[in-house]
């Protein structure tokens, strides 16, 4: 049986989030929800921005709409979500790696060198093509997406799924994630958690760096010199 590593040990497998981690895509998803709600007579707030991170297309309409006191049939719900993600592929058709967040492409390329294997967890269905339009998609041993798992964020289905693709167990895992629903499903799965974003908001990560760049690298992968070489 593996055994578990604890909180302080080096991690043996990184685990990424793709939308808000890897990739500026979250503000393209939140931008096509704000246009739904405009064609349904109502403006969406800011403040509904981090409750439609991460999770799954489904529950964030359900989320938006009741923003909005509304109700949809079946019907329609399948129709607004259609027309959401109709939307958003158009705002990312002409995504390269100029995407890519900071630190983010200096990550993969540091992890691949140390033979740390990368699995995605991401609860996008559109995750693969936009792994392949940054330029990221060789980096991973794994790709969990919204098309593999039937349970959203923060339900820990998809961490499970992406430590077991790696052969690892869930505490041998480090998870990048900027959702707060995302933070919440890793540690129920058992992994350790960097947030990645505002620390005021991500108060259930084990730790929180602005972005990738940020990352101590050295204290999550126990390697003293990978810090110098991510900057
Ligand atoms: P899609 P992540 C998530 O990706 C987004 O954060 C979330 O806003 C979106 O609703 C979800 O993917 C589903 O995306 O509509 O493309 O299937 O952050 O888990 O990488
Ligand atoms: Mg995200």
């Amino acid at each position: 049986m593996v055994s578990m590593v604890g909180r302080r040990d080096p991690a043996l497998g990184a685990v990424f989030d793709l939308d808000g981690v890897l990739v500026d895509t979250a503000r393209f998803h939140f931008a096509a929800w704000q246009k739904i709600a405009a064609e349904h007579g109502f403006s969406l707030g800011d403040e509904v921005a981090e409750s439609v991170k991460g999770v799954s297309r489904d529950e964030a309409l359900a989320i938006v709409m009741r923003s909005g006191s509304i109700r949809l049939s079946a019907e329609e719900a399948a129709r607004a979500a259609s027309r959401k993600n109709d939307l958003y592929l158009e705002t990312v058709k002409d995504l390269n790696e100029n995407a890519l967040l900071p630190g983010a492409a200096a990550a993969l390329r540091l992890l691949h060198s140390r033979g740390i294997p990368v699995a995605l967890a991401s609860a996008s269905k559109n995750a693969r093509p936009i792994l392949q339009s940054t330029g990221i998609a060789g980096y991973f041993s794994a790709i969990i997406d919204g098309t593999v798992v039937s349970r959203a964020k923060p339900d820990p289905e998809i961490f499970l799924a992406a430590a077991a693709a790696l052969d690892l167990e869930p505490g041998e895992c480090v998870v990048f994630e900027d959702a707060v629903a995302g933070i919440e499903g890793a540690r129920i799965a058992g992994c350790r958690v960097v947030g990645i974003g505002d620390a005021t908001v991500l108060v259930d990560a084990d730790s929180v760096a602005e972005s990738l760049a940020d990352v101590d690298w050295g204290a999550e992968f126990g390697h003293a010199d990978v810090v110098k070489e991510i900057r």
